[in-house]
């Protein structure tokens, strides 16, 4: 049964995975540790057809980040600007509005709504935003606000946590996209984003979120001075807290992309790194239905290839590429934008089916394989 495996280590790994039990911290860093790519991608894929079958996701959808005016210093990030400094920008209203109206033309269902931590708005900035998109175009989904922007704004705006959710949620967020995650680990958190909210205080204002009964995505940055420990650690954490809320709908690892950031120097993960955290991920966190290859952190050949190790959706078309935090990425890589036909047939190219979704994973529409 387990005779695909070169590496006689991952045997034990591989009994539980077959018997569908959980597997421990230590079996996350043998499969990290192990040479044996396809075994441990092969394990993964298991796991994947038997949750999935053959369905891989995706959806339209577009990024709106409403200013990139951000206090925090993260070494990692090359999209912030401080206040005294050039290139700083805060949409008003009518200018979301054109994003939004352009998104739905464009046939997206969904925005996702990040930006800076921005020290000179008024809370009701955002409310507004959302309320008059959300009144504008009530057929978009609003993935709004990651927990660090929740965490800020209750410490910024003194409310309570319960009280923020519940305004942008009368608002109109819809959902939380699963961003500043980073590592949860404590030591290596410190030094990639000292000034931001801690792992702990991310998991617990996701416990809030699904408490309020909205549903949230997850995410880890990897590649850059984190330990294989740090990335099972997070894994683990993860695992737990859903447990406890059961509100996370998506994993998504986020590849370190060096450039313009001061992390510069770093190499970046490597696609060997790429796919086998794909895999491990969908491997340690058996309460995540999905998880997700980023095409725009990984290129869309690599996300392509990450269908065959344990992802089951490739995000959306991101529509207008241009109004994208990762942007400084897709421009280098002229990688910017895919249209549906391009994801279908990187899904059924791959042996998948695509199944076009909505952001909370109702199929909308289904492509025949190829
Ligand atoms: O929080 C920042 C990461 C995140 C870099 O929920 C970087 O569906 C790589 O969270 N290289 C934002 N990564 C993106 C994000 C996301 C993306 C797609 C889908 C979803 C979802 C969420 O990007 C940040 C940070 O972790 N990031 N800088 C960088 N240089």
């Amino acid at each position: 049964m387990n005779s695909f495996l070169l590496d006689r280590a991952l045997t034990p790994i591989a009994d539980k995975v077959i018997a569908d039990e959980r597997l421990s911290f230590e079996d996350g860093l043998t499969l990290y540790r192990s040479d044996d790519l396809h075994g441990v991608g092969r394990l993964a894929d298991i796991v994947r057809r038997r949750k999935h079958g053959l369905k891989t996701y995706f959806n339209v959808n577009r990024h709106l980040n409403p200013t990139n005016y951000c206090y925090a210093d993260c070494k990692f990030c090359s999209f912030f600007v401080k206040h005294n400094q050039e290139g700083g920008y805060t949409h008003n209203l009518e200018e979301c509005l054109k994003i939004a109206r352009e998104a739905c033309e464009q046939g997206a269902t969904e925005l996702h709504i990040v930006g800076g931590l921005n020290t000179r708005l008024p809370f009701s900035y955002f409310t507004e935003m959302l309320s008059t998109i959300k009144r504008e175009f009530p057929q978009l989904h609003l993935k709004a606000f990651t927990m660090v922007e929740l965490d800020f704004f209750a410490k910024f705006y003194k409310m309570s946590d319960e009280e923020v959710i519940e305004k942008l949620k009368a608002a109109g967020m819809d959902s939380c996209p699963g961003g500043g995650a980073e590592v949860f680990a404590e030591e290596t958190r410190e030094k990639i984003c000292t000034h931001k909210t801690d792992g702990d205080r991310w998991l617990e204002m996701s416990g809030k979120v699904h408490k309020a009964g909205l549903k949230t995505n997850a995410t880890m940055l990897y590649g850059h001075i984190e330990t294989l420990e740090d990335r099972v650690d997070h894994f683990v954490r993860l695992r737990e807290q859903q447990d406890k809320s059961s509100g996370f709908q998506c994993f998504i690892p986020l590849a370190f992309y060096p450039p313009g950031t001061q992390l510069a120097h770093l190499p970046g993960p490597s696609g060997i790194d790429s796919l086998k955290t794909i895999a491990v991920s969908r491997l340690m966190l058996d309460n995540i239905d999905h998880i997700k290859a980023y095409w725009v952190m990984l290129g869309k050949k690599l996300a392509q290839t990450a269908l065959h190790f344990g992802a089951n959706d490739l995000d959306g078309t991101i529509t207008g590429g241009g109004e994208l935090m990762e942007s400084y990425l897709v421009e280098a890589r002229s990688d910017n934008e895919a249209s549906k036909d391009e994801i279908v047939k990187l899904v059924t190219e791959a042996g998948f089916e695509a199944v076009e979704r909505d952001t909370l994973y109702h199929p909308l529409r289904q492509y025949a394989a190829a």
